[in-house]
């Protein structure tokens, strides 16, 4: 490759983990560090298809599981495009959520397996790094209350935990455990360092595909 490119990094974990408040933090310091970056985050509400998405995750409309399941997948796909030009451009981007969040809260439900979650998703740009923030439902619950939007509840979040777990076990995608019991500052001083990391490994490499 010519330029160097940029490197994808996701952070992953339940609701109430701190992903959205880890994702800023990291966007800032590598600002600071001069580093071009760019946030996102799946679902994207904006788009058509995700206003679909976030009316049913909010309660207002109903959708049948596996079309829902689709439409989180195909949300992700059309950004692809933009994606791919950035990492190019030699911006990482860092996201909050990707296609692990798809396939633990799908297979969360009942009669949903790993393997038909995965399948929507096979081929997507594949994260050079998922930085799983761990929190115990014990935990996360003294964080305070849930909020209104479908799935959170903390019997299902615990599903949603175990196939996080299920996922973790492969070992074709870069996953870091970092504890998300500690404190803000704590937490991003280790996602940091992880970061910086895989952003000096990714930069020679080429883009991959996800579970291809
Ligand atoms: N979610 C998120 C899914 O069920 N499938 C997906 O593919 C993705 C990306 O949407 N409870 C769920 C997880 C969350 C909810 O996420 C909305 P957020 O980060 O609270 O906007
Ligand atoms: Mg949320």
């Amino acid at each position: 490759m010519a330029c160097k490119r940029g490197a994808l990094i996701v952070l992953e974990g339940v609701d109430r983990a701190g992903k959205t408040t880890q994702c800023t933090k990291l966007v800032e310091s590598f600002r600071e560090v001069g580093r071009a970056v760019h946030l996102l985050r799946f679902p994207d509400r904006t788009t058509t298809i995700g206003k679909l998405i976030s009316s049913y995750l909010e309660n207002k409309s109903d959708l049948e599981d596996h079309t829902v399941h689709l439409l989180f997948s195909a949300n992700r796909w059309e950004l692809v495009p933009l994606m791919k030009k950035k990492l190019e451009e030699g911006t990482t981007l860092i996201i909050d959520r990707y296609a692990f969040s798809g396939v633990a809260f799908t297979s969360a439900k009942p009669d949903f397996s790993i393997e038909w979650c995965k399948a929507p998703d096979v081929g997507l740009p594949k994260p050079d790094l998922v930085l799983y923030l761990q929190l115990s439902p014990a935990a996360a619950a003294q964080r305070g209350e849930f909020g209104t939007e479908r799935y959170e509840t903390s019997s299902f979040q615990q599903r949603v935990q175990g196939r996080f777990e299920q996922l973790m076990d492969e070992n074709s995608v870069n996953w870091q455990v970092v504890d998300a019991s500690q404190s803000i500052d704590e937490v991003h001083d280790n996602i940091k360092r992880l970061s910086l990391s895989a952003l000096t490994a990714a930069e020679h490499q080429p883009i991959a595909e996800l579970w291809r």
